[in-house]
């Protein structure tokens, strides 16, 4: 019930991270561009097969001074997969421990960014090659304020540019980026793309880079089509620069989720080239990339603790909009006050120092079991995880938002939306 609720709001109040003045508003007014960096890991990151740089696109941007690249971003994702990434990134709460929140809760009330953003002159959209309803996202886009969903019946395709989930990335690009030009200033969008996802085959005359050679077939292939979506990005960054567009849109890259799973750990170690244990398995390699770009704020490495849960008090803040009175269980990344401890949705969890894998806790930094001192404090973090993921999920299951919405936000209509294509 109500009463419900209130014990949710006393802990994100409790938990808000203050705004730093630093990064506050510096992307005022401007667009936002999401990149969905379909199944991408962070240790591709200026990986070398054979001497040659995998994404080489994506490295340039780690170096290149106006892109903030973050080396310590970890997915919080489960069953819900790609659907659970994008559930956090746009509210803020955990997907559910089993199935997907897009899925069963596709009708709750929710204070989504493209509502908050919507309630400040912005027009939304989702642009993806796949049919919309895909992890039922035809729907639960409504109940997030999405003003717009271009999905696969926008897109004209063919029998050569297809994947298997949808539009190849370079022609959904391309053709999105037409779409795009069209849509009103300021726009909040999202490109999901589908490529890069498993078992990674690709027509081989399409790629650029050969396979690797630990002999399992969709480890050796998951280079070749992540090189194939590096390369896609480069051509939608060049667009994006030719139009103006790249001048006034923060740009947010980010992985869903692995590609690799732990099925795969003998071929895994193979390529990292070092005996892999159970922390780097279940912890290290849970690591995806994150990259912001805000035109005019100085970029670099940065090694901030965070996850997906993080992305939107981040985004709200850099846009200028304060997040204390929104139900948001991640935190700002870029505060001073951002909270470093990171669930994942099984209760594991990693944080700078004591990460938690299966009931036991490690050394973050060295992989290492901990240390007898340090349990009792170990002990304490895993409160607080199994606590943030209670809460969220008390807030999804008993769709709470309900019953409690911040000062001057509208509760969405549904009623309101409609993402069928005009007829001709
Ligand atoms: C399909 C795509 C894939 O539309 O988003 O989802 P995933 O299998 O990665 O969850
Ligand atoms: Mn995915």
């Amino acid at each position: 019930d109500s009463s419900d609720i209130t014990e949710v709001i006393n802990f994100t109040k409790s938990n808000y991270a203050e705004p730093n003045p630093k990064y506050f508003g510096v992307g005022k007014g401007m667009n936002v561009i999401y990149l969905h960096l379909e199944s991408m890991q962070e240790f591709l990151i200026n990986y070398k097969l054979n001497g040659e740089e995998v994404t080489p696109f994506l490295n340039s941007l780690v170096k290149d001074g106006n892109t903030m690249f973050f080396d310590n971003f970890f997915h919080q994702t489960a069953q819900g997969k790609t659907s659970d990434a994008e559930f956090m990134l746009e509210n803020s709460l955990y997907g559910l421990p089993q199935g997907s929140a897009f899925t069963t809760k596709g009708l709750n009330t929710y204070e989504a960014a493209p509502a908050i953003l919507g309630q400040q002159g912005y027009t939304s959209a989702v642009f993806h090659g796949n049919a919309g309803s895909f992890w039922n996202r035809n729907e639960i886009y409504k109940s997030f304020g999405y003003d717009r969903f271009y999905d696969l019946s926008y897109y004209e395709t063919d029998d050569q540019n297809m994947a298997e989930y949808g539009l190849m990335d370079k022609p959904f690009y391309q053709q999105s980026f037409e779409m795009l030009k069209q849509m009103p200033q300021p726009f909040y969008t999202k490109f999901i793309t589908v490529s890069h996802h498993y078992p990674y085959s690709m027509d081989q005359s399409l790629a650029t880079i050969g396979p690797h050679t630990t002999g399992d077939k969709s480890v050796d292939n998951y280079f070749q089509t992540a090189r194939y979506a590096d390369e896609a990005l480069e051509q939608f960054f060049n667009d994006l620069k030719e139009s103006g567009l790249y001048d006034n849109s923060i740009i947010i890259m980010y992985g869903d989720h692995y590609g690799i799973s732990q099925n795969h750990n003998s071929a895994m170690e193979k390529v990292i080239g070092r005996e892999l244990s159970t922390f780097d398995t279940a912890a290290g390699l849970q690591r995806v990339p994150l990259f912001i770009r805000v035109p005019g704020m100085e970029g670099g490495i940065n090694h901030t603790y965070g996850g997906q849960i993080d992305l939107l008090p981040t985004l709200l803040h850099l846009l200028g909009i304060d997040t204390k009175e929104y139900v948001q269980l991640g935190t700002d990344l870029l505060s001073e006050q951002h909270d470093t401890l990171i669930p994942f949705r099984n209760g594991d969890f990693v944080s700078p120092t004591i990460s938690s894998v299966g009931g036991k806790f490690y050394d973050s930094n060295t992989g290492e079991p901990l240390s007898d001192t340090e349990q009792e404090k170990a002990k304490g973090l895993q409160k607080i995880v199994e606590y943030k993921l209670h809460l969220s999920d008390k807030v999804v299951n008993g769709d709470l938002l309900r019953f409690y919405a911040p000062n001057g936000f509208k509760p969405v209509d549904r009623s309101q939306y409609d993402y069928s294509k005009p007829e001709e």
